[in-house]
């Protein structure tokens, strides 16, 4: 029987369904020197939300397939993988209802302040009906710019158009024709999305080439009425200039499930802004789609060590090798 390491905890099912195709031998990723004895000790391997290196996987010559329990896959050197002849699978589709569900909760409470009032509710402080100093901005009929029109984008943007009666702009590398012709969406360069966009939704991996893409000029370029929303990944934008631009009055306010450091340090000038809802990285976080995401990448695993696995694959050259 193959052996794989988990360094996630699995569901109870999910588990059973993997001990019936290998044998599974659970680590704590906390301790690193087990657990990478076991990774040089096996055929697979399943988790999330721990950095696999390079120098991890020295001398892991029995390793053929690695399977996330997320769509991203930054916390892997890809090309490194692919040199081993490892397969990597995600967890795409799974997730993509959920994860535009949390993208809505942050537009929705960015803009009506849902968040900061209800504090101030539960500190005593709704004495009289409330007066302009506690409105908040429209959500429908504004316009939303997506900076990546993928799975989630395109689900985001249906929410946008077909629920709030948004306009809505994206960018992307290539046109997504369905979300054009279904949501009206518009493919425009990124200056023109910042300049016209009252909500500028980031929905791209983390790449070298997406790392700090909005910096101190993007969010100038931006309304400032503009909010900025987050649950890509942190490091897509730079933290500290998104911090001045709060600060400053550059940008209005944003709404954040993910950060350049997670968790959160607890002395981050964003928790103390009104302006900013932070969440700690909810995204997919339903106990429905966690457990479907855990599913699929057990079924990924047990396909790809298998050699039928024919979808869900990040590195496919590994197989043309
Ligand atoms: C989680 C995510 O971070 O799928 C992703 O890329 O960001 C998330 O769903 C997590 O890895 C789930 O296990």
């Amino acid at each position: 029987m193959k052996k794989i390491v988990a360094w996630k905890p699995l569901p109870e099912d999910v588990l059973s369904y993997l001990q019936q195709h290998v044998k599974v031998v659970q680590v704590d990723p906390a301790q690193h020197d087990a657990f990478v004895a076991a990774l040089r000790d096996a055929d697979g391997g399943i988790g999330a939300s721990v950095k696999i290196t390079p120098a991890m996987l020295e001398g892991a010559t029995r390793l053929k397939a690695l399977s996330t329990v997320s769509v991203g896959f930054d916390q892997f050197d890809v090309a490194d993988l692919t040199q081993r002849g490892i397969v990597l699978a995600h967890t795409p589709d799974v997730l993509t209802e959920s994860t535009a569900d949390t993208v809505f909760s942050l537009i929705l409470a960015s803009a009506r302040r849902v968040v900061e009032l209800a504090a101030w509710v539960k500190a005593g402080q709704w004495q009289h009906s409330i007066g302009p100093e506690q409105f908040g901005g429209d959500v429908q009929g504004k316009t939303l710019g997506i900076v990546g029109l993928g799975r989630i984008g395109g689900a985001v943007a249906r929410r946008a158009a077909l629920g709030f009666n948004m306009k809505v702009l994206y960018t992307n590398r290539s046109a997504n024709h369905e979300a054009e012709e279904a949501y009206g969406a518009r493919r425009v360069e990124l200056p023109k999305l910042l300049a016209n966009a009252d909500f500028v939704c980031l929905q791209v991996p983390l790449t070298p080439q997406t790392r700090h893409m909005i910096g101190a000029n993007e969010l100038r370029a931006m309304k400032k009425t503009a909010i900025l929303i987050n649950a890509s990944r942190g490091a897509t934008v730079d933290e500290h200039a998104l911090i001045e631009a709060l600060q400053n009055g550059t940008i209005h306010g944003a709404g954040l499930d993910v950060f350049e450091t997670e968790p959160l340090p607890a002395d981050s000038p964003l928790l103390k802004m009104a302006n900013v809802v932070a969440l700690p990285h909810i995204g997919s976080a339903t106990h429905e789609t966690r457990h479907a995401m855990a599913r699929n990448a057990a079924e990924n695993l047990v396909a790809a060590l298998d050699g039928t696995l024919a979808t869900n694959i990040v590195n496919r050259e590994v197989l043309q090798r």
